[in-house]
């Protein structure tokens, strides 16, 4: 799957070198078995997990999403298959059992089996988990609302101060106390700076799916509507030492990425999202996802763009901020 992107992107150009330099990972991507890797000393925590509900899943994209129980709390588990890699094919292929389940004339199907460490499955695991992560992942109606700046004022920023959605995971990575390892480029000015690393959607094995995120070491700036054209130069370096870094590890140029922020962002602490612009990745789509380049052109154009301008984004059926919006008579 993941490599028929690549080719066909390239189809009728067979000169395409970059197709050679970007399909497959470089050695310095992870193949799994990182420093973090291996089983944790007290062995599966997922042994005892009893599952409540499947709160999400889908055959197309091959994962599932499923609230229970990990001991006495709450959790919530996401597996996912990943894409199949064009550098254990050869591997696959003479070390796995091969089960044939038809042949006719010249067409037959196995159902192959690979050996365990070619048989992953990622998983994510979120425990204590709260109300909020369970509806999060539960499919969802939603409904596109239009925000002026002065609904921002009286609606949206009430709202994030009640809620005061926490982002402890967020300053544990600019603190170095978790994921130290997995950054990829850090700018350490205070002002300026930021931390570049692999979201954890992204499991790092193809680029095909890159997916970093760039997280300010300002704690100051929510989301994008506090941006001002104070804050261009640090736009600009994240931008520009972003993109440089990417082309440098992965070998992905700055014409092959999609750099965006999210409006309304899932946790308020300013933060750039890198991805390959052959990935759809959730959240890319135009009611949501604001390029970089965009924000920074219309910053100049206009130094309160942001604080002013009407913005649409979509909420969830059972988001609380969806309520208040109807209760003010805005839907
Ligand atoms: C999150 C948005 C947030 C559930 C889930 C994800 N990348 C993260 C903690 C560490 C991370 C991320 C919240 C939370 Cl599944 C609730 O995402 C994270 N570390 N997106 C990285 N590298």
């Amino acid at each position: 799957m993941a490599d028929t992107t690549a080719k066909r992107e390239n189809d009728g150009d067979g000169t395409d070198s970059l197709s050679q330099k970007t399909k497959r990972p470089k050695g310095d991507i992870k193949n799994g078995q990182g420093e973090a890797g291996e089983e944790s000393a007290s062995g599966n925590i997922l042994s005892d997990f009893k599952t409540t509900t499947v709160l999400r899943d889908s055959a197309r994209e091959k994962n599932i999403f499923i609230h229970g129980k990990l001991g006495e709390q709450e959790a919530v588990v996401i597996l996912e298959k990943t894409p199949i890699r064009e550098d254990i094919l050869a591997e696959m292929f003479s070390g796995s059992r091969l089960k044939l389940e038809m042949k006719n004339d010249i067409y037959s199907t196995y159902q192959l089996q690979p050996p365990a460490h070619l048989n992953e499955i990622k998983t994510t695991v979120v425990c204590p988990a709260t109300e909020k992560h369970v509806k999060k992942y539960q499919r969802q109606e939603s409904f596109l609302v239009e925000e002026t700046g002065d609904d921002y004022q009286s609606i949206t920023l009430p709202y994030i101060h009640k809620q005061s959605f926490s982002v402890q995971w967020v300053y544990n990575i600019l603190e170095k106390k978790a994921e130290a390892d997995r950054i990829v480029y850090e700018d350490p000015d205070q002002e300026l700076g930021f931390v570049l690393l692999p979201d954890f959607k992204w499991d790092q094995k193809q680029i095909d799916d890159l997916y970093l995120i760039a997280i300010v070491h300002r704690r100051d700036i929510k989301s994008l509507r506090d941006l001002t054209s104070e804050h261009l130069p640090l736009l600009q370096n994240i931008h520009q030492k972003g993109k440089e870094t990417i082309l440098q590890r992965y070998g992905l140029p700055a014409s092959k990425l999609r750099v965006y922020l999210h409006y309304q962002p899932s946790y308020y602490h300013l933060h750039v999202h890198f991805t390959a612009l052959g990935y759809e990745a959730p959240g890319c789509g135009v009611e949501r996802a604001h390029l970089l380049s965009d924000v920074i052109q219309n910053l100049r154009a206009d130094p309160r763009y942001y604080k002013t301008r009407t913005l649409h984004f979509p909420l969830r059926a059972d988001d609380g901020l969806l309520g208040h919006f109807k209760e003010a008579g805005r839907l």
